[in-house]
């Protein structure tokens, strides 16, 4: 078991490609932890191990990998960056306590950090800025940083400065240390400050100082007496800022050389909280202290499913010692008691069998069938409730339909599987057109779940956008005769009905009634006649079930011996058929009520490309937070099938929405078969 006060679980964030994955590798293999760095390319790393990141070239959930380092045993949660794939993140954060952002030297990309690290302040997590791809044409740190210090505060500072750029990227200057190293094979080597870097040292140091000292009087007092601080001081000030989410620091690197990685794995080791130096908290904010010899208390962060070995929850134990055959209590259900199927310490798919794990590990708990991701595990019956990620609501979906002769209930139990793995997946029937929907974050995250599904249990399926639940009306009314007689040999089959058509407001469906006087229609074949309307109104002219109109059985005929329910169910049925056409009928539209949350540099896009959707614009407004726009507009749900993806193309991937259904409009030009989502 390790010593909880050498522990790091420290989660690799940042944008999509800013080289997350690739940077892992090289931190692994400076720690010894692999022997050769993979390549996300060659699909060779171990944190992308999945089928589906291999074939994507890029991270579709969440890889664990562990190393010792300079006394330090550190859990890695590499992240996907992808927009689709956020909720993973979300879920992955809780687990750990610092995250290392990796961005780009592109002061362009700094923008698609906004969520992330509103998270991340949220949480009050502490974190550091790896501007990575230095060695990239182009490269640009200190544009990066000024961009980062833009959109973040001056607390977010250098502490590396590189030397040189692109191809001529070949170091770093330890700004606190004010200590220059050159890379090499072995890492880096102590090397005299490059004469033409003095001057920029020297600000950017004292921008650092600066930062420092908004959190330290006495640092605050030197700077302004002149006095220069001593190293220790300001190596202890960056340790104890940095743990406690004060400063950010921003680092340098270019993963896939390698370079950057020990000044990387000393910052995690030095500036990040152990377990024990940031507790975790429950839901009202109470610290849990990370004792051995306390009750287990173990939190999931990520479920996945192995279809021959089952299960596998992966937790971060908050406090207590768990063996590896454990009973434990998931509070989260009801206390039910759940029993491991075995214990692991996660690298990559390599799962290292574990006798026991003790406070402050990330461990993977085997065939625990019930428990999902958030759940919380306790032991002797301890009853506590943690912060958990609540996924956001799902803004993409498609239908689901067996490509093979394969029945539909076999596949929405399999479908639920994968949704066990994902929580930001959902499954549905539609209500009115009884289709199954996969609902997910977008139209990749949809996409990967359904590859998923094929892989991991042989079912192949179709994809569609859902239909759209089109309906009709008719705009005016009529009167109908019709009668049904029909001679077969024995008995005949006579009805006579009269019916009248009338249009209802939008909304107020279909009724029925009669207004037979004498019995010429007698009442025991009225409800067949209604039957009959009813079945009838389930198809229009244009196929779509017809809403909204009343209908009256005002008069008719009928015989003795020939009239039968069935005769006068067709009677009317033959009667609605001949009606509807000469009503005007319509077909209705389903509208959705659109809120779009954009950032207030594309609301104007944001408006044109609703407006282009045929929506009408109800109203643009600040949102909560600043520099955010709410814009509402009613849109035809057929035109929404792909606006995710159109928004956050739109935005940077910066916007969000949602929508509620509400209400049905005539079609003016209808597009007979045409789809949409949800
Ligand atoms: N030039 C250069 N390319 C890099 C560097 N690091 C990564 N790359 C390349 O950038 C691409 C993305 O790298 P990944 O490591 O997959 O990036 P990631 O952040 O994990 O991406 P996601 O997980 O999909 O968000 C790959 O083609 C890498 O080879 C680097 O330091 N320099
Ligand atoms: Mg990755």
């Amino acid at each position: 078991m390790a010593d909880p006060t050498r522990l790091r679980n420290i989660a690799f964030v940042g944008p999509h490609h800013a080289g997350k994955t690739t940077l892992v590798e090289a931190v692994l293999a400076a720690c010894g932890a692999t022997t050769r760095r993979g390549s996300v390319a060659d699909g060779t790393t171990v944190t992308d191990h999945e089928p589906e990141c291999i074939a994507h070239a890029q991270s579709t959930q969440v890889g664990f990998a562990h190393a010792v380092a300079d006394g330090i045993d550190l859990t890695i949660a590499d992240t996907p960056g992808f927009i689709d794939f956020f909720e993973e993140t979300k879920a992955a954060l809780v687990g750990v306590d610092a995250a290392v952002v990796v961005i780009e030297a592109d002061p362009s990309r700094i923008v698609q950090t906004q969520a992330l690290i509103e998270r991340l302040e949220a949480v009050r997590m502490p974190h550091c800025f790896v501007v990575n791809k230095m060695d990239r044409p182009g490269a640009d740190f200190e544009a990066t940083l000024r961009a980062l210090q833009a959109a973040y505060g001056r607390h977010v500072v250098a502490e590396q400065w590189p030397i040189g750029a692109a191809d001529g990227f070949t170091g770093y200057v330890d700004l606190a240390a004010t200590q220059a190293f050159a890379y090499d094979a072995d890492g880096e080597r102590a090397i005299d400050i490059p004469s033409a870097l003095a001057a920029t040292v020297a600000r950017a140091r004292g921008e650092l100082l600066e930062a420092m000292a908004d959190f330290d009087d006495r640092l605050m007092e030197e700077l302004l007496e002149g006095v220069e601080p001593s190293r220790e001081e300001v190596d202890r000030d960056l340790c104890s800022e940095c743990a406690h989410d004060q400063i950010v620091p921003v680092l340098v690197a270019s993963g896939i050389a390698g370079a950057g990685t020990q000044a990387l794995i000393r910052a995690m080791e030095r500036w990040f909280p152990s377990p024990v130096d940031a507790p975790k908290c429950d839901a009202q904010g109470n610290p849990i202290p990370p004792v051995a010899d306390a009750p287990a208390v173990l939190q999931v962060v990520k479920t996945t499913v192995h279809p021959q070995s089952g299960k596998l929850s992966i937790a971060r134990i908050i406090a207590g010692n768990v063996k590896s055959d454990a009973t434990l209590n998931n509070v989260s259900r009801n206390g039910e008691k759940v029993r491991l199927g075995g214990l692991y310490r996660l690298q990559g798919k390599k799962q290292d069998p574990l006798s026991q794990a003790g406070p402050g590990e990330i461990v993977a708990l085997a065939r625990l069938d019930s428990v999902a991701t958030g759940d919380v595990l306790t032991s002797d019956g301890l009853q506590v409730a943690l912060p958990r990620a609540i996924p956001d609501e799902p803004v993409f979906a498609v239908a689901i339909k067996p490509k093979e002769r394969i029945d539909e209930a076999k596949i929405s139990q399999m479908l639920a599987r994968i949704v066990d793995e994902d929580p930001a997946l959902r499954l549905t029937r539609a209500e009115i057109t009884g289709e199954l929907l996969l609902l997910g974050s977008g139209e990749q995250h949809v996409n990967i779940a359904v590859e998923r599904l094929s892989r991991k249990y042989k079912v192949d399926v179709e994809t569609a956008a859902p239909t759209i639940p089109y309906t009709e009306t008719i705009t005016t009314g009529t009167e109908v005769h019709s009668r049904y007689k029909h001679q077969t040999g024995g008995h005949g089959q006579f009805a006579d009905v009269w019916l009248r058509f009338e249009p209802r407001e939008r909304g107020s469906g279909t009724s029925f009634s009669e207004s037979i006087v004498g019995g010429v229609v007698p009442k025991g074949f009225i409800p067949a006649v209604e039957k009959g309307v009813r079945e009838a109104l389930a198809h229009g002219p244009n196929g779509h079930p017809v809403t909204d109109l009343h209908v009256t059985l005002f008069d008719g005929a009928y015989h003795d011996v020939d009239s039968s329910e069935q005769s006068f169910k067709t009677a009317a049925g033959m009667g609605v058929r001949d009606a509807l056409p000469k009503c005007g009928p319509v077909v209705l539209e389903p509208i959705v009520r659109v809120r779009a949350v954009v950032p207030s540099a594309y609301t104007s896009t944001v408006i044109a490309q609703l407006s282009s959707k045929r929506g009408q614009i109800l109203g643009m407004n600040p949102a909560d937070r600043p520099g955010l726009d709410v814009v509402e507009a009613f849109v035809p749900q057929v035109e929404m099938a792909r606006y995710i993806t159109e928004l956050r193309t739109a935005t940077q991937g910066l916007g969000t929405y949602s929508w509620r259904h509400e209400r049905y409009d005539p079609v003016t030009t209808h597009r007979a078969g045409a789809k949409a989502a949800l």
